[in-house]
């Protein structure tokens, strides 16, 4: 068997709590579209549908204690953490209630308390802080891991090459996962890399690297695993591609009208839920209990939506919190 298979059997209730998130995400995800075309939310929104699994399955393979950073198309991600819903629909709506009290928005999720930093809007600049936290791991001599989502785009950037050199020189605990999505904004990948096979960029450093198909989210999580427990170990970063495929635009206001016809239905033929709907389906669950979990999911997106609606805008008087450190500025504190 090579590195990107997996023989993985996960358990009934496994599967099921992997959908459940997965149909959350994809329902979270529509209810922000639909806000976004309402004005209800401004600036910038990158939709996750069509890779959910991704999500799903790494954030399974992760431990609480774990560091995870991700650049602007994270609303999938911070979900898959176990941040709730109605904080991060809140974020989207700038509403005070928002998990970075509404001053984040789509593209600086963060939460503190699931090690969850960013949400950032750089293009390849968030796989230093991953690597950083990596380092800091290592320094102190603890078991942490930090897992870095970033596009194929990002893996031309010199950021992500650097990242790549000094995690390997050092072996750090992290583990580079790349969401192959085939596009950076407009251009497809064959437009703008000779490879397309974003973890081989791992061997020009002698970094351990595979690539898997990110549309089963078993496969995802068995894959994402293997590489955690390895970082984990102490053996070294890993580079993972999953091969995936975003459904909607680049962000709300592309129509992506520069995809190959019919490109779009012949992914939507492997869609990451249908998938594990079937293979549930396989294990005996019935379309019943199917149905209800999608049910409940889309009621708890629902609330989500109108706690975001209902919710207050940020205080005014709070706009430079945390834009500056504590007293820098005020003389009275600079030693003489
Ligand atoms: C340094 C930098 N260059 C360019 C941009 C503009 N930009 C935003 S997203 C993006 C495409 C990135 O694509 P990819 O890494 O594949 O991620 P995806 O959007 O597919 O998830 C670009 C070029 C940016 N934000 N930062
Ligand atoms: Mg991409």
């Amino acid at each position: 068997m090579s590195e990107g298979e997996t023989s993985y059997e996960p358990s009934r209730d496994e599967l099921l709590e992997w959908y459940r998130q997965m149909a959350l995400i994809r329902r979270f995800e529509e209810l922000a579209a639909k806000a976004y075309t309402q004005r209800k939310i401004l600036g910038f929104c990158h939709l996750y549908i069509g890779q959910e699994a991704v999500a799903v399955g790494a954030s399974a393979a992760l431990e609480p204690t774990d560091v995870v950073v991700s650049a602007y198309r994270e609303h999938g991600h911070i979900l898959a953490r176990g941040t709730s819903p109605r904080a991060v629909m809140a974020e989207l709506f700038g509403k005070g209630t928002g998990i970075t009290q509404g001053v984040g928005g789509s593209m600086h999720l963060a939460d503190r308390e699931r090690n969850f930093w960013g949400g950032y809007g750089i293009v390849g600049g968030h796989l230093t802080l991953a690597t950083g936290a990596a380092f800091a791991a290592r320094y102190r001599q603890d078991e942490q891991v930090s897992l870095v989502y970033f596009g194929d785009g990002a893996a031309q950037q010199g950021a992500f090459f650097e990242s790549l050199l000094l995690a390997q020189l050092w072996k750090l605990p992290v583990v580079f996962l790349c969401e192959n999505n085939y596009y950076a904004m407009g251009t497809s990948i064959e437009r703008y890399s000779a490879l397309q096979d974003m973890s081989l960029r791992g061997d020009g450093v002698g970094m351990k690297r595979w690539q898997f198909q990110g549309f089963d989210v078993a496969e995802v999580y068995d894959n994402v695993k293997r590489a955690v427990d390895y970082a984990r170990s102490g053996e070294g970063p890993v580079i993972l591609e999953a091969v995936t495929y975003r459904y909607r635009g680049h962000s709300m206001s592309d129509p992506a009208k520069y995809r190959k016809k019919g490109e779009l239905d012949d992914v939507k033929k492997k869609d990451a839920l249908e998938l594990v709907r079937d293979r549930l389906a396989a294990m005996g669950v019935d379309q019943d209990t199917l149905d209800q979990v999608k049910a409940e999911v889309n009621e708890i997106a629902q609330d989500a939506y109108d706690f975001a609606e209902s919710s207050p805008d940020p205080d005014p008087a709070r706009l430079y919190d945390y834009t500056y450190a504590p007293d820098a500025g005020d003389d009275d504190n600079v030693e003489a």
